[in-house]
């Protein structure tokens, strides 16, 4: 494939002891052996000290270069790695001079891309590759690499190559049916496509689960004013973010951090506490905490446990689906009128924790409670299975499904091979999409957006 070089800043823009420019492409070696005489010379995957200089002759920076010949580089193109001072006008003398030179500046994933054309990496895996960077925690490290190095395209693979080679005896049958060769039964084919899919609905499983993962979880913070609620939302991230204050309606805006929960990432969300007012600014503020409270994953509904309980708070939790609420009493060191029993059977809720926002007091069962009752199954799954689909793979999965289901419908009813082989290959094709084997370049662009320029 004959391509220009491109070249780019593999590592984040600013100021930093070194940086790495990445020239990928047929001039890639060339071009870096002008600068500094010696890198064609190289030894590929050897670290050698160069000073590169500019069309001058002067010098631009003293760095170490290392030279991977193609196809043993991650894009499988000859690749050169400069690691140079991580400074700014270090690095943009640096392109500067590698464009002058012929080369140009990287699209977004474009090292990928080519990794990913030049059948280094599968699309799943390059699709990983950028999971990977976006880590946060352990858990979306761990699943990245996992599928990095291949998890999901073998399991698509083999259920892939299941279906080309049943297709292949389908597609025999055809052709010598005149003949005296053993047809393919078609109660074989829809063990097959019978056991594929079983396989199939597996992967599809871990598309809610690694959406989780991927996007987090929102739990947001409601209840009446002066609960304690900027106070809890303080606590659990753990630094001084809401203002607190003993006057009602302090909170007005919504507010919301990013937690980490067991390897999930978990955005808390603060909003303006719920009362009868005629103040426009705070009507707007509870509307918003209403909103926030439809779109979350878990409510955590805050009351002062220290005090009597208004008589609005039981028709205001009611306004949320009552699977999602989670009821905290709060200022349990101020000590409480109602046990934590019968204030459950007031408001009708199905489960209420005691915690002190002020002394920390029940905030890490409240921790532990947010986490199983948000993703403790997803995070079972995921340590298990080290497998989370995206939605695009679990659109081809459920493609590959449909057609499977087809399959089954017409070898059950002893349907026209034509049909069966029709319904198999798009199958097939679906899967494909997966693991790159039939893709658009529309879809291949639309992937590689998501990447950060010089991966
Ligand atoms: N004793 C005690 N006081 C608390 C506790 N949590 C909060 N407070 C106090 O309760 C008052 C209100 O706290 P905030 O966190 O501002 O309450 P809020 O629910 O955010 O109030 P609004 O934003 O007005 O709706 C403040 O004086 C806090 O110091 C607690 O656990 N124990
Ligand atoms: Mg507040």
């Amino acid at each position: 494939m004959d391509r220009d070089t491109i070249v780019a800043l593999g590592t984040p823009a600013g100021e930093s002891g070194i940086a790495v420019v990445r020239v990928s492409g047929p001039a890639a070696i060339d071009i870096v052996d002008r600068m500094a005489p010696g890198a064609r010379s190289a030894a590929s995957h050897a670290l050698v000290q160069r000073v590169l200089r500019d069309g001058t002759g002067a010098p631009i920076d003293e760095t170490l270069v290392a030279v991977m010949r193609a196809p043993a580089s991650y894009t499988g193109e000859d690749l050169v790695e400069i690691s140079c001072h991580g400074g700014m006008q270090v690095v943009s003398d640096l392109l500067e001079e590698i464009i002058a030179r012929g080369a140009r500046l990287a699209g977004r994933g474009e090292f990928t891309k080519r990794a990913f054309l030049n059948g280094k990496l599968d699309l799943a895996e390059a699709e990983a590759v950028a999971d990977l960077i976006a880590a946060e925690t352990k858990l979306q490290r761990r699943v990245a690499l996992e599928q990095l190095e291949g998890a999901l395209s073998r399991r698509v693979g083999e259920c892939e190559k299941a279906l080309l080679d049943e297709l292949a005896l389908v597609e025999v049958s055809i052709d010598f049916s005149e003949e005296d060769v053993p047809v393919r039964v078609p109660e074989e084919t829809r063990r097959t496509a019978r056991e594929t899919r079983e396989r199939v609905a597996r992967l599809i499983e871990s598309e809610l689960p690694g959406a989780r993962l991927r996007r987090g979880i929102r739990v947001t913070i409601v209840g009446p004013r002066n609960a304690g609620k900027s106070s809890l939302y303080n606590a659990l991230l753990g630094e001084e973010r809401a203002i607190v204050s003993p006057v009602p309606g302090t909170t007005r805006d919504r507010l919301c951090e990013r937690i980490h929960i067991d390897g999930f990432t978990c955005w808390l969300e603060d909003t303006a506490g719920i009362a009868e007012t005629g103040c426009e600014i705070e009507t707007r503020g509870i509307d918003l905490g209403r909103e926030a409270a439809g779109r979350a994953d878990l409510v955590l509904f805050t009351i002062d446990g220290s005090a009597e309980i208004d008589a609005g708070v039981g028709a205001e939790i009611r306004r949320i689906d009552g699977d999602k609420v989670l009821l905290v009493i709060n200022k349990s060191d101020l000590g409480a009128p109602l046990a934590p029993e019968d204030i459950i059977a007031k408001l009708g809720v199905k489960e209420a924790i005691s915690v002190s926002a002020l002394t920390g007091a029940g905030l890490e069962g409240l921790r532990r409670r947010i986490f199983s009752r948000t993703v403790e199954r997803d995070a079972g799954a995921l340590r298990r299975e080290q497998i989370a689909v995206s939605a695009r793979q679990a659109d081809a999965l459920r493609e590959a499904d449909a057609a499977l289901a087809r399959v089954e419908a017409l070898a059950g009813g002893c349907g026209a091979a034509e049909l069966i082989s029709v319904e198999l290959r798009a199958a097939a094709d679906a899967l494909g999409r997966i693991t790159g084997r039939s893709v658009s370049e529309d879809v291949l662009d639309a992937i590689f957006e998501k990447f950060c320029i010089g991966k």
